[in-house]
């Protein structure tokens, strides 16, 4: 798991140890014009203005303490005290418990949506997928691909059918069948087309009627290649859906992990998994503390050195 995260977040750590090879090959203590060079790294991975200050007045001290001391380590502790604890994972509120992905075009909702109900499905919870997107072609096809593969059942409607009706005969086959998960991929949009953020109200409302307290979670599907950027997407669709959790996609390729940091704490919502990879089983749950390991690892400099030559 461990090693996931760590391989995932390579491109966002080669920023860096591109950089830190130089500085950890340097005898002393890195000078100002290192870490003029580290805040310029930090930035361009996207931490964002307000975080790379921090890191960057946490190893200045560190290094103005003149012991040597772990400047990695104080970066770390940064990442983790803003990020907080790992979160709660996401329980079951009824039957069935309906789970809203909502985002914008292209950012992996589709694909999250197979590798939760996989995920859940292997939990043993009895899970059924609603293909919500009926506004792009195509996207039912590969939906039902997903789920003839994962052996899960499905609810489709038209191309061009009403989503919220879609959904509301998902509910009642969820409902017929005593799911425990209705699990809704809904169609990619732009956070600032009203007549189609009003399209996803109703579907909440929808579910809303159909089961006290439904959508029980809703969670925004961004692409970690967004960076910083993914700010305001989210809080749109949370002004209008009240998410309740986000779910970052492609850390695998992205060389902007150090957005997750102030998406988080922007947003205050919590990172619940982190997409590493286009397969199925590429999902994993959010760790902090692996997070901020596979960016500022804890190792001797003589290992990072070793590692950043590979
Ligand atoms: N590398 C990588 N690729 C991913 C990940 N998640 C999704 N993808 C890829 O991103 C592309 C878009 O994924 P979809 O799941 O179709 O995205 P979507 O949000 O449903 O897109 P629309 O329905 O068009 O809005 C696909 O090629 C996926 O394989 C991930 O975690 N890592
Ligand atoms: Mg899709």
């Amino acid at each position: 798991m461990l090693k996931r995260f760590w391989n995932g977040l390579e491109r966002t750590r080669n920023r860096f140890w591109e950089h830190l090879r130089t500085l950890l090959g340097k005898p002393g203590r890195l000078t100002d014009a290192d870490i003029e060079d580290l805040e310029e790294v930090l930035i361009g991975a996207d931490f964002g203005v307000g975080l790379t200050f921090r890191l960057i007045e946490q190893i200045r001290s560190v290094e103005k303490a003149g012991s040597g001391g772990d400047w990695m380590a104080a970066a770390r502790s940064v990442v983790l005290e803003e990020l907080g604890p790992k979160p709660q994972m996401p329980t079951m509120q009824a039957t069935p418990t309906v789970v809203f992905l909502v985002g914008v075009n292209g950012a992996g909702k589709t694909t999250t949506a197979a590798k939760l109900a996989w995920r859940y499905k292997n939990e043993g919870k009895a899970v059924l997928l609603a293909a919500c997107d009926t506004f792009r072609a195509g996207a039912i096809e590969q939906l039902r691909v997903w789920r003839e593969r994962l052996g899960i059942s499905m609810v489709e409607g038209a191309y061009r059918a009403d989503p919220a009706s879609v959904l509301f005969e998902a509910i009642a086959k969820a409902r017929e069948e005593r799911s425990d998960m209705l699990i809704v991929d809904t169609a990619g949009r732009l956070h600032t087309k009203r007549n189609l953020m009003a399209e996803l109200e109703k579907m909440v409302r929808v579910a809303g009627r159909a089961v006290p307290g439904a959508p029980h979670h809703t969670w925004l599907v961004l692409d970690a290649n967004t960076g910083g950027n993914a700010i305001q997407q989210a809080r749109q669709f949370h002004q209008s859906l009240g998410l309740t959790g986000l779910i970052v996609t492609k850390m695998d390729g992205t060389s902007k992990g150090g957005a997750l940091v102030s998406i988080q704490k922007e947003l205050g919502l919590p990172v619940l998994w982190i997409g590493l990879g286009e397969a199925f089983e590429d999902l994993e749950a959010f760790d902090p503390q692996q997070f901020a390991e596979a960016l500022f690892p804890t190792m001797e400099k003589e290992s990072v050195r070793d590692a950043a030559v590979d």
